[in-house]
């Protein structure tokens, strides 16, 4: 039976997609949805948002890929109880992240958004500068893209802490895990970055109580997922100088509704959700790899383990 890869994202990207196949896969029929060919020989299906009862529409289908490092937009429970879900691991989505994070922290850490504030008053008045190894950073998430972060804020001299589910060890970063290891962590954190995946353990994580844990003035970088943050706890913890300033990148609702208070908040510098993106050329060749492991009957890079949600 002839296989066939069916791709379901931004066609534009789905035709770079298709030319990495052409080259490197000419054994597979990559097509582009809704061009689906025959659906019993789809045996992958790569999607941002898979269609409605794949099971039943795709009786072949062996691996469902995410086109980007989130999975928290698949209705796990509502897909066929034995398919094996993957995220995307690619060095392009990791090299985007390194640079938006990297980029956040460095303004953060130079002060930049009190010179704009300060030159918004007309007011030239220089600040004291605090060497990196004096500014303690710390990542909530130590998977591909926290690791890929933090490895180079400890090249950038930055006193680096990193929090995750299961206790890591990265050279230069004091890691911390687990309930137990969240206040020790976020007691010495003066930048503190989230990428966390979405799931049900960490769905509002960014709330009142965390943030009273950070010690005052501390600053947010939130690159995870909008609903990891309460909106109304942050706009707060700004008010009363918990939070000095924030980076979001993702937002509950996207976009923010034009009266949203993050809009025009001085403390707050927003981007749409674009800190880092798939590209497509490295993540075709990153599924074939995957692929081949697959067929090869190797462990997979990024499969999701479903009852965690990650
Ligand atoms: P990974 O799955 O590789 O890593 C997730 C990390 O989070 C792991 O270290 C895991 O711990 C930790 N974690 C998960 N749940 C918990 C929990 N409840 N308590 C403590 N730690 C937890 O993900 P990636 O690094 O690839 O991506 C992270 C997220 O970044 C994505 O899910 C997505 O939401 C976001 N993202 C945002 C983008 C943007 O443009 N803004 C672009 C790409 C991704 P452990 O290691 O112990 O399993
Ligand atoms: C992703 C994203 O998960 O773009 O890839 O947020």
């Amino acid at each position: 039976m002839p296989t066939t890869f069916l791709y379901k994202s931004d066609p534009v990207r789905g035709r770079q997609w298709a030319e990495v196949f052409r080259r490197r896969a000419p054994d597979i029929d990559f097509r582009i949805w809704p061009d689906i060919g025959d659906p019993a020989h789809v045996r992958f299906l790569a999607a941002w948002e898979p269609p409605q009862d794949l099971g039943a529409l795709f009786p072949n289908l062996e691996l469902l890929f995410s086109s980007g490092a989130g999975v928290d937009q698949f209705d796990l429970a509502a897909l066929p109880a034995a398919l094996p879900v993957v995220r995307m691991v690619e060095p392009g989505i990791v090299r985007g992240m390194v640079e938006y994070v990297t980029h956040a922290v460095l303004g953060l850490h130079r002060d930049m958004p009190q010179y704009r504030r300060q030159q918004h008053e007309g007011q030239w008045r220089p600040l004291p500068v605090r060497p990196a190894g004096e500014r303690r950073v710390g990542v909530l998430g130590l998977g591909s893209l926290g690791q890929a972060v933090l490895a180079q804020l400890v090249c950038l001299g930055f006193d680096c802490a990193g929090w995750s589910r299961s206790l890591h060890s990265m050279e230069g970063v004091q890691c911390h895990a687990g309930e137990e290891g969240l206040e020790p962590f976020l007691a010495r954190t003066d930048i503190l970055v989230c990428l966390l995946p979405l799931t049900e353990s960490t769905r509002g994580f960014l709330d009142a109580r965390l943030f009273s844990m950070l010690p005052g003035g501390a600053s947010l970088v939130h690159v995870g997922r909008g609903p990891q943050l309460v909106n109304a706890d942050l706009l707060d913890a700004l008010a009363d100088g918990q939070i000095g300033d924030a980076v979001l990148d993702v937002t509950e609702p996207e976009p923010l509704p034009p009266a949203h208070a993050f809009w025009r908040h001085p403390r707050i510098q927003l981007t749409p959700h674009i800190a880092s993106m798939t590209q497509p050329l490295s993540a075709a060749q990153a599924v074939l790899d995957n692929l081949r492991r697959f067929e090869a009957g190797h462990p997979m890079i990024g499969l999701v383990d479903r009852a965690r949600g990650y």
